[in-house]
């Protein structure tokens, strides 16, 4: 590289407004100059306010590959950035239906008509997508993440707002000019957790106008736990005795929900999950794959899971779809195909077995090749035109929300899919998850992040674009079925009626896995009776 100095290279950079990964700037050292400027100066990379390797790597794939078939015209627009449309139509009920065809802009020229027909046909499967996530190509500046936090707040504040307990609420910066003491209330977020030497805990609260010390005593054990499994950034609720400086705690308070209705579909339907296919690895379990193709085209199996499998009307699919291209040092030596298009190509052709009388709802997740900080937008058209021309086949952002079953006489059930990159920041970190099982109860996340009504609450678990005008990342609407995957192993619980799904995977134990210890349990399909509400975990 011209900027022979790792110095040189950042202060570059952040001119541009781009903060580089650690990773990727020892490997720039060795890099051509023209290729990388080429790679920032794409609305995605730019855009990307924190730039990984693994996007780099992508590039250069991408970039080999359209070389190679003498497409590289093509390179001024961005392989990573997907377009989106929206149609509006309507249903055969009259009702107004809001379709994204796959959030995808058709642009092979192919005739209105049958594009009109592909919509038509997309009815049929009464999946309405109901987040519609579009990244606003714009540079991030610091500002970004303050307006960010400052709607995050909000949000979860109009939550805790409704709650009738915390009683007497102040600002921050009003409880610290009080002269007398007082109970009061306060909604903040959390900047510090740390445990004094007389083993109490004082967590450091913060709202727009000021931050206070809430002390949490030991001798209070419920409230003691709740207070050790906070993390840094979310939004909570204190209730307290104020004295000087600090809040004297008596409460803490999530902006929890109430049970919820436990809808039931009136109609036979059924929904299976998957998750991390991991299409490209050497270690993608294809015989199992194959078995779960067979099965699902009812090729295999007895007469009555045959008659099941006619009953199977959505197939949500949670991130990971392959391995991917340069996600990880030496991932080469563990691909058995090495492009990006070749993996999704292969994925494509898995799918289309899978009937038409399904509808398949897909999102990306850490392994895919679209930018890693969330949202993750939806995959882009080249990577899966096939797939784009077959009405059952919906790709949707990394975390959606997705309504299905809705007719004239039931509300549907909301999905809440979201891939779970953050998953092993949770596990690793919060005593309440890890103590109790750990990579084996991806439930105990998903409780977790509902409970704090946040898919990311902590700044560390995953990387993420500040959108000034949204936090895309709180769950405003609280689902019937929040589904995720990553972790590799699947789970299956329930929390206030809200059925919680986690996929299992398609590939074997790697070998960083296997270093860490980690035990995945791959090709289990969880499959759920909408009509009862009832669980069951096939094994293939
Ligand atoms: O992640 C599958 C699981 O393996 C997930 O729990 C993370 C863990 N994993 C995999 N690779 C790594 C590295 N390099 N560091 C930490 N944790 C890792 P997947 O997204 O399929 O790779
Ligand atoms: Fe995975
Ligand atoms: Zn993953």
């Amino acid at each position: 590289m011209l900027l022979d100095s790792k110095p040189k290279i950042v202060k570059t950079l952040l001119e541009k407004g781009i903060l580089v990964d650690g990773e990727l700037l020892d490997c720039l050292m060795d890099e051509e100059t023209e290729l990388f400027l080429e790679f920032v100066n794409l609305p995605t990379a730019t855009n990307v306010f924190h730039v990984t390797k693994a996007a780099w790597l992508n590039f250069k794939q991408q970039k080999k590959n359209f070389s190679s078939t003498s497409q590289s015209s093509s390179m001024s627009k961005n392989p990573v950035s997907g377009e989106r449309c929206e149609i509006t139509t309507t249903s055969a009920s009259g009702q107004v239906v809001s379709m994204q065809r796959a959030g995808h802009t058709r642009e092979d020229g192919d005739g209105t008509d049958q594009k009109e027909e592909l919509i038509k046909k997309q009815l049929n499967y009464k999946v309405k997508i109901l987040t519609d996530y579009k990244d606003l190509p714009k540079k991030r500046t610091v500002q970004d993440f303050v307006s960010y936090f400052n709607k995050r707040y909000s949000a979860i504040k109009n939550m805790l707002m409704q709650r009738s307990d915390l009683t007497n609420l102040l600002s921050v910066n009003k409880i610290l000019n009080k002269r007398d003491k007082d109970s009061v209330s306060l909604i903040g977020i959390v900047v510090e957790k740390r445990i004094t030497r007389a083993k109490n805990i004082v967590l450091v609260v913060e709202d727009p106008t000021g931050q206070i010390s809430v002390v949490v005593n030991k001798t209070k054990p419920e409230l003691f736990t709740l207070a050790k499994n906070l993390t840094g950034d979310e939004v909570i609720g204190v209730s307290g005795f104020n004295d000087k400086t600090v809040i004297f705690c008596n409460k803490l308070i999530l902006p929890e929900f109430a049970q919820q209705e436990f809808k039931k579909s009136p109609g036979d339907e059924h929904a299976i999950f998957l998750s991390d296919i991991h299409v490209g690895s050497n270690y993608f379990l294809d015989d199992k794959f194959d078995k779960f193709l067979k099965w699902i085209s009812g090729e295999m199996g007895s007469e009555e899971q045959k008659k099941l499998v006619g009953k199977i009307k959505y197939l949500f699919i949670a991130g990971d779809l392959v391995d991917g291209v340069g996600i990880y040092p030496n991932q080469e030596a563990e691909l058995n195909i090495k492009d990006i298009y070749g993996q999704y190509n292969h994925f494509t052709n898995l799918i289309s077995r899978i009937p038409k009388h399904i509808a398949i709802i897909v999102c990306p997740g850490n392994h895919d090749a679209v930018r890693l900080a969330e949202p993750q937008p939806v995959l882009a058209n080249e990577f899966i035109k096939p797939l784009l021309e077959l009405p059952n086949v919906f790709f949707v952002s990394n975390p959606s929300l997705i309504n299905i079953c809705q007719d004239e006489n039931f509300p549907g059930f909301d999905v809440l899919l979201y891939h779970g990159y953050g998953f092993d920041y949770y596990i690793s970190n919060v005593d309440e998850i890890r103590n109790n099982g750990g990579y084996d109860r991806a439930d105990l996340v998903m409780k977790y992040l509902l409970r704090r009504r946040h898919l990311a609450p902590t700044h560390a678990s995953t990387l993420y674009i500040p959108d000034n005008l949204d936090d895309p990342l709180v769950i405003k609407k609280v689902p019937d079925f929040f589904v995720t995957g990553h972790v590799h192993k699947t789970c299956v619980s329930n929390h206030k009626h809200i059925t919680l799904i986690c996929g299992s995977c398609w590939q074997s134990t790697t070998s960083f896995q296997e270093k860490v210890g980690h035990n995945p349990e791959p090709a289990r399909v969880p499959l759920v009776n909408l009509g009862t509400r009832e669980v069951k975990i096939l094994r293939f």
